[in-house]
């Protein structure tokens, strides 16, 4: 549910948005960057999958990057549940596999954790999907390790809650450096206390928006190389 990172020493680390199927342009952002596979690692917040034409490459970046890693946000566990709503919220790639192949990337998409933490020298930094329940990282630690409806409750809120950003709530997570979400798409990243919401739509049809890579160790946006 929760898998945590120690500090990288021999390179960046660095976040992005959802991706939502757009694994061609991620990887032209990593390149603007100077992103170096053998050292740097990339953390994303989930929705890696629906919408763009990429979403069948999710195998790949999932079980064959070593260095990229990601949160389950509500698009994979829509995949991964057969939801209804699923095709017309951007599955129809996954609706046209076979049901082997199909078992096989719920299998995958299953395994992502709930919640990433990475320790930074400035201390530890959370990724979550949408958001996190209270105002405290400890409660929902220990409110997914307990599991339970309550671990129910708080995955729903992880994959889904848009309540943070509606309300501009700057009020912030305790017990945490800062956390890092995406699922609400934004112009630019919107930083509500120490939450980073940082979906800047790079992964929308007609070009208007753009991944961003945020530097977990600076908490700002990476220059372009
Ligand atoms: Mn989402």
């Amino acid at each position: 549910m929760i898998k945590r990172f120690g500090r990288n020493t021999a390179g960046r680390d660095l976040a992005v948005g959802d991706i939502h199927g757009h694994f061609t342009r991620l990887q032209a952002a990593l390149d603007a960057v100077g992103f170096d596979p053998a050292v740097d690692r990339l953390f994303s917040v989930g929705d890696l999958v629906d919408r763009g034409p990429d979403s069948i490459d999710v195998d790949c970046w999932v079980l064959r990057r070593p260095w990229f890693h990601a949160v389950r946000g509500n698009h994979e566990q829509m995949t991964i549940e057969r939801s209804d709503m699923h095709f017309l919220n951007g599955g129809a790639w996954f609706c046209g596999l076979s049901s082997v192949d199909q078992d096989c990337y719920a299998v995958i998409l299953a395994d992502l954790p709930l919640a990433i933490e990475i320790e930074t020298l400035s201390g530890v930094v959370g990724v979550v999907h949408a958001d996190i329940p209270r105002d405290d990282w400890a409660f929902l630690v220990a409110g997914l390790k307990a599991g339970g409806p309550e671990a129910v409750h708080i995955e729903a809120m992880c994959q889904w809650s848009r309540r943070r950003i509606d309300q501009f709530d700057e009020s912030g997570v305790s017990g945490i450096r800062a956390v890092i979400c995406g699922h609400t798409p934004v112009r630019s990243p919107v930083v509500l206390g120490n939450v980073y919401h940082i979906d800047t739509g790079g992964w929308l049809p007609d070009g208007s928006g753009h991944f961003t890579l945020l530097n977990l160790e600076t908490l700002e946006v990476e220059p372009h190389k």
